[in-house]
């Protein structure tokens, strides 16, 4: 099918019954409702709202510039604080020559059906194939050998912004699944014994909570669900209440010297003896923006955090038969001059072919945060209405006062995202003490916090015993910040001493 997605064309084709009113009015709106099919409404919602395009390859989707502005802002905040901790970014190839990347073989090999192959140039077929970056270890970590050589050329800390491809097999979805995708991926290396990066760690809670007003849990991995490659993964999870699954949002391992004896990453220490380089690697990617679409979209569309929209105030002109027409237009025009001077994104919405009822439903399904409609009475009375999306509440505001109300309105906008978005969370979570409850639970959908002997084998157990059609459930992550363990606490599972507080669920 022509340009088509495999997702949009279903979505179109398997309509029927469920399209709501407000489609036939305006020709806006969205066939499905988020608690109804929400996995269509995703695909809906994301298209719609114009952030992303199908493309003719399936698990590759175009970003379109309302999604990539949201990636520049979390982009700008993350580069900036990486900065200051003296991070330098660069650029490595996206090829990798397939010598280099069988280095990395023992934790490759589960990912080997993974790697995409360039094997032609034109009609000749390469003397050797050449694999595209799954991420960038293998690319990068040979010449950390050649670049460290005393005590004195660590710490190097390297960061780069880039795309991967990773040839995914189940389930493609825009942002939370690709096949290709953007993200940064850092990579540390020092002298002695590096944790895994908590200040990385903190960026990544304030790019949900702070930036995206998604609430996430840090964590680390279980040794099941860790990267291989290292000592020990630590993440922010966030979870999807909808589909009563968890997602990684973003992770940050700790490697220890594994990849230094592979790649030879040795250096000369103070004392004049060899000595292995110590590593961390981490990275978020554009999933990021798609956790915050699913944790906050509703029926009308997008809903837009005001910290990460690129327009956080659209204005619409509400003219009426014969009443002062230009005098409205030359208002809103002088709204969107004074809110951008103050430093508030806002943008009007003068088009003469659509009607103010079509447009608000337009920048709804965009998520703008703030609408201020200006109509013959606001002009009267030198004031303009500004409806939120987040809420839908009206309030009519004097224009002398205008800018420290909308400042004021978006901060309320983005605490409340924030705050809505945990109420939904924490009404999700659910401590279970044993098997029976942790199945009831596992049942109702919830991010199930339960105390666990954190053995792998038990964790293998729990997958077999909960197999079926959702899925297997698997720990998310135990929580960084531990509840007390009463003595004599056992293994909901295993009915063995309890060593820790783990979450568990189903999970993207
Ligand atoms: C897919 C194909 C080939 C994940 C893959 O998480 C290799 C891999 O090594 C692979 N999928 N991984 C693990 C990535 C680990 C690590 N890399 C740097 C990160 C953070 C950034």
């Amino acid at each position: 099918m022509a340009g088509g997605g495999e997702k949009k064309s279903k979505a179109n084709a398997t309509g029927g019954g469920k399209k709501k009113e407000v489609k036939k009015e305006t020709g806006l709106g969205l066939s499905y409702k988020k608690d109804e099919n929400f996995g269509e409404w995703y695909s809906e919602v994301v298209v719609n709202g114009e952030m992303i395009e199908y493309y003719d390859i399936s698990g590759c989707y175009i970003i379109r510039p309302w999604a990539m502005s949201i990636w520049e802002t979390m982009q700008k905040f993350f580069d900036a604080e990486i900065k200051k901790m003296k991070i330098q970014n660069c650029y490595f190839p996206l090829f990798v020559s397939p010598t280099v990347l069988q280095k990395e073989k023992d934790h490759i090999e589960g990912f080997a059906p993974e790697v995409a192959w360039v094997t032609k140039s034109g009609e000749s077929d390469l003397e050797v194939p050449i694999a595209i970056r799954p991420t960038s270890e293998t690319v990068m970590y040979p010449y950390y050998s050649k670049w460290i050589r005393g005590h004195r050329d660590l710490p190097l800390k390297l960061n780069q912004w880039c795309n991967v491809v990773r040839w995914e097999f189940s389930n493609p979805t825009p942002f939370i699944r690709s096949r290709e995708f953007l993200w940064q991926e850092g990579h540390t290396a020092f002298a002695t014994k590096s944790e895994a990066d908590d200040e990385i760690l903190e960026l990544y809670r304030r790019i949900y909570e702070e930036f995206l007003a998604v609430p996430v849990i840090k964590g680390k991995k279980s040794e099941l669900e860790k990267f291989a490659g290292g000592l020990y993964t630590t993440t922010v999870e966030a979870f999807i209440p909808n589909t009563g699954r968890g997602i990684q949002g973003a992770t940050s391992h700790c490697l220890g010297q594994n990849f230094s004896k592979m790649f030879e990453i040795i250096f000369e220490n103070e004392k004049g003896e060899k000595a292995m380089a110590w590593q961390n690697s981490w990275a978020y990617t554009t999933r990021t923006i798609g956790v915050m679409v699913m944790v906050h979209g509703d029926d009308k569309g997008l809903v837009l955090p005001p910290r990460v929209a690129s327009v956080q105030v659209i204005v619409v002109p509400v003219p009426y038969k014969d009443a002062d027409t230009q005098g409205i237009f030359d208002a809103c025009t002088a709204t969107v001059e004074t809110l951008c001077e103050a430093g508030i994104c806002a943008n009007m919405d003068s088009r003469d072919n659509y009607s103010p009822g079509w447009k608000y439903s337009h920048w709804e399904m965009k998520g703008v945060p703030l609408r201020i409609e200006i109509g013959p009475k606001d002009l009267a009375k030198n004031q303009v209405r500004a409806v939120r999306r987040d809420n839908g509440a009206k309030v009519d505001l004097p224009r002398s006062s205008l800018v420290e109300r909308i400042k004021e309105l978006l901060d309320e906008i983005q605490e409340s995202l924030f705050v809505a978005a945990k109420q939904r969370r924490d009404a999700c979570i659910q401590i279970v003490k044993t098997w029976d409850e942790f199945v009831e639970a596992l049942g109702q959908r919830k991010m199930i916090l339960a105390p666990w002997c954190d053995e792998e084998e038990v964790e293998k157990d729990v997958k077999a015993r909960t197999k079926g059609e959702m899925g297997a459930a698997k720990t998310l992550c135990s929580p960084l910040e531990q509840p007390e363990i009463p003595e004599g606490t056992l293994c909901f599972a295993s009915g063995k001493p309890a060593k820790r507080w783990s979450y568990w669920g189903r999970s993207y």
